[in-house]
């Protein structure tokens, strides 16, 4: 198994080879892949040296399996490339999320519709992710009718730039700006682009996406995304209404038998989940679970995950295993 990472110094980049450490995933050769500024570069990875490499000599080498977290942009040009040297591009990037030729998959939800002839796989988008782990069971339980959603984003979704603004401002020290205002002391209700209805790209993802993901285009999405200057996590503030009524004892039980899913929630010893505490760790954490005193048949949750690890670079990779454990790469 050849097994390129194609943005391997950016934030994501640098998450997916400390997973491919820890999950000791099989290869046996690594290409890092990154921008032709950083080619000749030195990174060290299990104690060997390796030389990053352009996209052009990637492609050259063939991979099995390329990782691709290098932008939309890259992302487009260049997974067509892959795929026509037969490799299998597993993109994080939104460049083929919605695209209808493409498969956009959470292992845990709807691995089971990859097959051989899927050669580029689109990873979600870390809101959605970490969201859609925790939907995914009270749907198939409830039926979804409607989801509204509030976020509190970490800066480390935006990347290296926006970790740098935050270290900047803590320190009092003028730099370039990833935001058009001051993160630290402040909250951003903008992320990502506008589009022309007035929403955020980064808001239209959550919609899409999950009804994409759910496979099922009724359930109506309606999202606020805010950018907060924390650095361990996404947080969600997540309203739905289901078809039917819930109990929520069982509603707890389900949600602690879901694989990548874990509770935190009692209010006697102030248990729910923070961004602090996510850092670092696949699992997507839910607390505050309470029903929606308002309306009927609505549910109330507090959503927490490392918006790198399972938001991005442990998506990622569980889809390669999943692959190569299926014999479908
Ligand atoms: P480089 O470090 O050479 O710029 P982040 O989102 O954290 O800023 O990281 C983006 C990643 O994508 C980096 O590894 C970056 O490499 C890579 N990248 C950006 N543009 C290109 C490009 N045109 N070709 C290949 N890699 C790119
Ligand atoms: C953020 N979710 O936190 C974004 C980062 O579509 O893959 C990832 C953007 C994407 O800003």
């Amino acid at each position: 198994m050849k097994v390129a990472v194609v943005g391997a110094t950016g934030m994501v980049g640098e998450v997916m080879l400390n997973i491919l450490e820890e999950r000791n995933f099989p290869f046996t050769e690594l290409m890092l892949v990154a921008s032709e500024r950083s080619v000749g570069k030195e990174i060290t990875f299990k104690n060997k040296t390796h030389k990053i490499i352009g996209l052009a000599e990637a492609v050259s080498k063939k991979p099995n399996i390329a990782f691709f977290s290098a932008g939309g942009a890259t992302s487009l040009e260049w997974a067509p490339k892959f795929e026509a040297v037969g490799t299998t591009v597993i993109d994080n990037s939104s460049a083929y999320r919605m695209d209808a030729s493409k498969k956009l998959i959470v292992p845990e939800i709807n691995a089971g519709q990859l097959t051989k002839d899927d050669k580029i796989i689109a990873n979600p988008n870390c809101s959605t992710t970490q969201m859609v782990m925790v939907l995914a069971p009270l749907h198939k339980k409830y039926k979804i009718k409607r989801i509204v959603v509030s976020t509190y984003q970490s800066i480390t979704g935006t990347g290296v730039k926006a970790v740098k603004q935050l270290e900047n401002e803590l320190a009092g020290v003028k730099g370039e700006m990833a935001y058009p205002y001051p993160i630290n002391k402040n909250v951003i209700p903008h992320c990502d682009v506008f589009e022309e209805n007035g929403y955020t790209k980064e808001e239209m993802k959550l919609v899409r996406e999950t009804q994409k993901i759910l496979d099922d285009r009724s359930i109506a999405v309606t999202a606020t995304a805010v950018r907060v200057p924390t650095q361990g996590g996404h947080s969600e503030a997540v309203n739905i209404e289901f078809e039917n009524d819930f109990d929520l004892t069982e509603v707890r039980k389900l949600l602690s038998q879901t694989p990548g899913v874990v509770v935190q929630d009692n209010l006697d010893v102030n248990t729910y989940p923070m961004p602090i505490y996510a850092n670092g760790k696949d699992d997507v954490f839910v607390g505050r679970i309470r029903r929606d005193e308002s309306q009927p048949n609505t549910l109330n949750l507090w959503i927490v995950s490392d918006n790198l690890r399972k938001g991005a670079a442990t998506n990622t990779i569980q889809i390669a295993e999943h692959l190569i454990k299926n014999n479908l790469v």
